[in-house]
């Protein structure tokens, strides 16, 4: 239990220094654990000026931020968030990466926000991680400006993971004069949001930002909320292959379906599909980038499910059968 009066409560990295967190197990006695920090930014960690963060099957949860990133603050870092460690008993309910339950409680619309990572310039790569109960009044999940600013990174890329239960702000990604690439990814039960992934200023002086979003499940209780909306002029988000409501321009994209998803159990927060969006996509306009998912297996598994596009399953997590995983090794 740490705290900091600005920067990075736990861990703060900045001039191009390297932090790396890796989790040697599933089990509890070998995991990388970034708990119970707070500060003005990056309640759990900060990174800045050139500065990267590798988190490995890490946990980053129960931080807190007064302005910032309730898990990590990044401002021209490089962070990446992944999902290495195969298991059974992370397909389940356990969560090998996760940054959860994370809280900033700044109200500035122009800065402040991203209950579980805010980024400024740098770039950002998340996948196969859990992003639950995070809360902040901008973003309650992620919030990225300037994403890149004067740069030649692929700023932003979101693919393999769950975002469920986050509150509290109007989106629960908020991409501000950002690139991104979003992918696979499962939106399930969010609360208080008017849309999931907000789209501001995607037209800047330097650059025309490209957002794209495909093969993702979004779901909430409502039934009437928007996947992905624009809310300022510019260059309008792409999609492909996304679960949505009947309403919002995403509606429109290709390949879009509002069928209902069927999880094993939504109640108990367990996302993965029994057999509706099973086999429904090809790779999609990301390629290989989107071979990710949230319980460790490597995209994708052609399921006995009949295949309507291609064997990759829509959401953060690609549906297996025991015999498989257990012929492919993991244990
Ligand atoms: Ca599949
Ligand atoms: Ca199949």
């Amino acid at each position: 239990m740490n705290q900091a009066s600005f920067w990075g409560g736990g861990i703060y990295a900045s001039n191009e220094a390297e932090v790396i967190i890796v989790s040697q197990s599933i089990f509890s006695v070998g995991k990388a654990v970034v708990s119970g920090n707070s500060a003005d930014n990056g309640g759990g960690i900060g990174v800045s000026s050139g500065a990267s963060l590798l988190a490995r099957d890490a946990v980053i949860n129960g931080n807190t931020a007064s302005l910032t990133g309730g898990g990590i603050r990044s401002s021209d870092g490089h962070v990446t968030v992944e999902r290495t460690l195969a298991g059974a008993q992370c397909h389940t309910e356990d969560r090998c990466s996760t940054i959860s339950d994370n809280t900033v409680t700044g109200n500035d619309p122009a800065f402040h926000g991203g209950g579980a990572i805010a980024t400024f310039g740098g770039t950002l790569k998340v996948t196969g991680t859990y992003f639950e109960e995070n809360s902040a009044f901008f973003g309650s999940a992620i919030r990225a400006r300037f994403m890149p600013f004067e740069s030649v990174f692929t700023d932003v890329s979101v693919v393999g993971n769950v975002f469920a239960k986050n509150t509290n702000a109007p989106q629960v990604i908020y991409l501000d004069e950002s690139s991104a690439h979003i992918g696979f990814s499962t939106f399930v039960d969010n609360e208080d949001m008017d849309r999931i992934v907000e789209v501001a200023y995607p037209t800047t002086f330097s650059d025309i930002h490209e957002v794209l979003v495909v093969g993702s499940i979004f779901y909430e209780f409502n039934g009437s909320t928007e996947a992905v909306t624009l809310t300022t002029l510019g260059s309008t988000p792409d999609g492909d292959c996304n679960r949505v409501d009947p309403l919002g321009s995403f509606a429109l994209e290709p390949r879009s379906t509002s069928q209902t998803p069927d999880f094993v159990d939504r109640v108990s927060g367990d996302y993965r599909l029994v057999n509706t969006f099973v086999d429904y996509c090809n790779s999609s306009l990301l390629g290989s980038r989107s071979n990710y998912s949230a319980n460790g297996l490597i995209r994708p598994v052609d399921d006995a499910w009949p295949n309507l596009h291609g064997t990759y399953d829509l959401g953060g997590l690609e549906r297996y059968d025991l015999d498989l995983i257990f012929a492919d090794g993991f244990e």
